[in-house]
């Protein structure tokens, strides 16, 4: 299986699954600005969407869309401890959240505060909406470690998405349980290894 990636884009969400899954996978890194592979082939081609992440099967077949790859490598985790069984309220949750930060928070972040030239009331309408966000996270988080009790692909998500804050240069004091959060999912040892594979280990500490 091969996973397209750009270091700390949302594909990120799935390197730290795959990784934490246990499943082995080949990292195929993606320039994003120009939407090109690292030998020069166009992304297009293989995405027709551009967007990242994807996997690509050993048959050759191509899937996209973060949060469904995120609940098929939960699936595939042979402990079964990223989502839970089919079926249950504990799985209801664990979709619930991707579902709510795939559209509340991926999409307020993306693509309108990563282009220079967005409106500033756009963005500033984006940051606004992310603030609440933000504060409902860090009210949860005082109560638990991890969005819904224990470490789910839900948490994978949160954790590549919140970390954009401090690349966008959005502070997150006002959030100290959503801090400590970012600091306990990065202090995963198979979160670190993802990290590091992407070249974002400093650049997390730094912002930590
Ligand atoms: N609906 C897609 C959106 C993915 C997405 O926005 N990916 C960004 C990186 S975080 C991307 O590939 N952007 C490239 C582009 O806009 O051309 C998903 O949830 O997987």
């Amino acid at each position: 299986m091969k996973l397209y990636y750009s270091p700390g884009a949302c594909s990120l969400a799935v390197h730290i699954a795959l990784r934490e899954a246990g499943l082995d996978f080949e990292a195929v890194k993606v320039n994003l600005p120009t939407h090109t592979l690292e030998n020069g082939d166009d992304y297009y081609a293989i995405s027709p969407r551009g967007y990242l992440p994807l996997l690509e099967f050993d048959d050759g077949s191509r899937h996209t869309e973060g949060a469904a790859l995120l609940q098929y490598v939960a699936d595939r985790d042979p402990r079964h401890a990223l989502i839970p069984a089919a079926g249950t309220p504990e799985r209801l949750a664990v979709l619930e959240w991707l579902t709510h930060i795939g559209t509340e928070m991926h999409k307020a972040f993306s693509p309108w505060l990563w282009h220079a030239d967005t409106a500033e009331s756009t963005k500033a309408g984006c940051r606004t909406r992310l603030a609440a966000r933000f504060a409902e996270l860090d009210k949860l988080l005082a109560t638990r470690d991890y969005l819904t009790g224990t470490f789910t692909v839900a948490d994978a998500y949160a954790f590549t998405i919140v970390n954009w804050a401090p690349m966008l240069k959005m502070g997150l004091s006002d959030y100290p349980h959503l801090l400590a959060y970012q600091a306990r999912v990065a202090a995963r040892p198979k979160v670190r290894e993802a990290l590091i594979a992407e070249g974002l280990a400093k650049a997390h500490q730094a912002s930590a």
